[in-house]
């Protein structure tokens, strides 16, 4: 989609570090890292949000990522949070769905 830095990362237009990529999905680290471990994952095709209309499949294969990720970044036995920030409640910056993969540091409780 035009306009859409996370298509334009996808794509291969704007820079990124990336964790991990294959024809479906890209993982690539933050800009802004919250915890010392801070990657995103997208579907490299367009989606919104989560209520976008994604097939299961492809919602799954995202998910499915994760674990992924989790592995590479040495993070999978001391744990993790994923967050995928939906809508103007949750202050989604990026209207391109990305799930956040946060770990590498003991976090508070995961109440809002
Ligand atoms: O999170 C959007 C996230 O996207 C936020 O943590 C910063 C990150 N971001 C924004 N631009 C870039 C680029 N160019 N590279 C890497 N990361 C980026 P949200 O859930 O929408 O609030």
């Amino acid at each position: 989609m035009q306009d859409c830095i996370f298509c334009k990362i996808a794509a291969g237009e704007i820079p990124s570090t990336i964790v991990y990529e294959d024809d479906r999905v890209l993982a690539f680290e933050d800009l802004n890292p919250q915890m010392p471990v801070h990657t995103l994952i997208i579907p490299k095709e367009h989606y919104a949000n989560i209520g976008d209309g994604i097939s299961d499949e492809l919602l799954g294969y995202v998910f499915n990522t994760v674990k992924k990720v989790a592995e590479i970044k040495g993070i999978a036995d001391s744990g993790y949070r994923v967050i995928v920030n939906t809508g103007s409640d949750a202050q989604q910056s990026v209207h391109h769905l990305h799930v956040h993969v946060l770990g590498g540091a003991p976090m508070n409780s995961g109440s809002p």
